[in-house]
């Protein structure tokens, strides 16, 4: 079975609260504060493995919960960090937010493609402070202490998109079943009937250098870019192939058709669907040359690739990015020209390797983009009029600090006011027009709203 989309729940680790305690010590009647901080809570963490091949591991179970953490205590004793639970899943996963109640997919959250490359998809909740870390000159015994922060938790939906090096691609029952077979070791269904390989089988190809797998893609037929046929989740594959193996019929039988009207066709497909396709590099195999009198057909399309590579850069054969397809002539019912065929395309897989970490190298970021993309989402927090001199404010790392904070102490809320200040809530208040005794509204918690800056009004 060939599992490719999944939807999981993770919860991450809830933060451990800080700790408020006191010295005690026998001739002290009132020793300085002591109380530690509770642990952080692990993260749910994902992470692309190349020794994973497909999601069937998140096909029976659906929680992942990452660890707690504990609480801190007197002493200034720290509590323990909960461990990260870190899920793996194979190259080419993406992953999305997912509304349990509706079934939709939503934002994307990462697209795995490089090994090792990782994403938090729940973010465990910080450890509350301790007291000590709230003494200042004029507040010398804070009587409170931060809460933990709740993990978060989502529903997401895993999806794998295909990571071959090289796709098959073709009108039906050209013969690219019989392709994969004879390259590699895999055994799709093969028969004289068009569609009769309805999922993308995927085959390792083994040569002394280098090895590279090999995507047998079910028959394109005309109109496929619109959804006809099969054809848009089968391009949906190859979306990211670097190399595209493009299979025509040298005896045009599948109803009787003409080879090179059925390359032209395949080529309009893919530019159709997205224009980065038909800019990806090919390689034509004219198949079935064992059938008698193909000699033709192979000379009539050695012409025509030859001629559209040369349109392709304005009749110019000496301009430097005229490279036309190689043009192989095979026979998977024979094997005739398949060892060549396997060389010349380890061979391009190679290159194209090369060149995509060259362009990886030079991206600095490279590994920590989801990371801080799913950070920045975090700081985001929007300020809104409700009317009636009422104000809301929503975000995820301002609703944290909110969560944090112990309510039936002032020390606390003065200094989470202190905080939402910092990060600039004041002023957006002002400036979506909140007014000196307004009530400001963050998770449910109603604030008077004072202002202590100067701020350009921009209401
Ligand atoms: N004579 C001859 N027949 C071939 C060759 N390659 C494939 N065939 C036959 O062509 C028919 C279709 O082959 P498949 O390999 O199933 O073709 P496909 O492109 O995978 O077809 P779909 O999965 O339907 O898109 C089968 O009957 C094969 O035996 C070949 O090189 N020579
Ligand atoms: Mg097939």
């Amino acid at each position: 079975m060939f599992i490719d989309q999944v939807h999981i729940h993770t919860k991450a680790g809830d933060g451990g609260a800080g700790c408020m305690s006191f010295r005690r010590e026998a001739h002290v009647p009132k020793g300085g504060p002591d109380g530690g901080d509770g642990g952080h809570g692990g993260d749910v963490i994902l992470s692309a493995d190349r020794s994973v091949s497909s999601l069937i591991d998140y096909r029976f179970k659906h929680h992942f919960k990452a660890e707690r953490g504990t609480h801190g205590k007197g002493s200034r004793m720290h509590g323990a960090n909960g461990n990260d639970l870190i899920l793996r899943v194979p190259l080419g996963t993406q992953v999305r937010h997912y509304d349990e109640e509706t079934r939709e997919a939503g934002e994307l959250i990462a697209d795995l493609t490089h090994e090792g490359e990782q994403v938090v998809v729940a973010k465990g909740g910080q450890g509350g402070r301790g007291n000590i870390h709230f003494v200042t000159p004029t507040r010398r015994a804070p009587a409170f202490a931060e809460l933990g922060v709740p993990a978060e938790e989502s529903w997401i939906e895993l999806e794998m998109k295909l990571m071959a090096d090289a796709a098959l691609v073709g009108m039906p029952s050209v013969g690219k079943s019989s392709l994969i077979a004879r390259m590699s070791a895999a055994r799709p269904k093969i028969a004289d009937y068009p569609f009769t390989t309805l999922v993308p089988n995927l085959g390792m190809v083994r040569t002394e250098e280098h090895s590279f797998v090999v995507a047998d893609i079910p028959g394109l037929i005309e109109g496929a870019a619109e959804g006809k046929g099969l054809g848009h989740e089968f391009l949906r594959h190859i979306e990211r192939t670097a190399l595209i193996l493009h299979v025509i019929d040298a005896s045009g039988s599948y109803e009787g058709r003409d080879p090179v009207e059925d390359y032209r066709q395949i080529n309009d497909e893919l530019a159709r669907y997205a224009k980065e396709l038909i800019e990806r590099p090919q390689i034509v195999l004219v198949n079935k040359v064992d059938i008698p009198g193909t000699d033709e057909v192979v000379a009539r399309i050695r012409e025509y690739v030859h001629a559209q590579a040369l349109r392709a850069v304005g009749g110019n054969e000496y301009d430097e990015a005229f490279n036309p397809p190689q043009v192989f002539c095979v026979s998977a019912a024979t094997g005739q020209g398949i060892d060549a065929l396997i060389a010349a395309t380890a061979q391009k897989v190679f290159e194209l390797r090369v060149a995509a970490q060259e362009l990886e190298a030079q991206d600095v970021q490279y590994g920590k983009v989801w990371e801080l993309k799913r950070q920045e989402r975090d700081r985001q927090f929007v300020a809104r009029k409700l009317g009636g001199g009422v104000f809301t404010i929503e975000g995820k790392a301002v609703e944290r600090m909110v969560i944090q904070t112990e309510w039936d102490n002032e020390e606390a809320i003065a200094f989470l006011q202190h905080r939402l200040e910092r990060m600039g809530v004041e002023k957006a208040l002002v400036q979506a027009g909140a007014r000196d005794g307004d009530e400001i509204r963050i998770l449910g918690r109603a604030f008077g709203f004072q202002v202590t800056g100067v701020y350009e009004d921009e209401a």
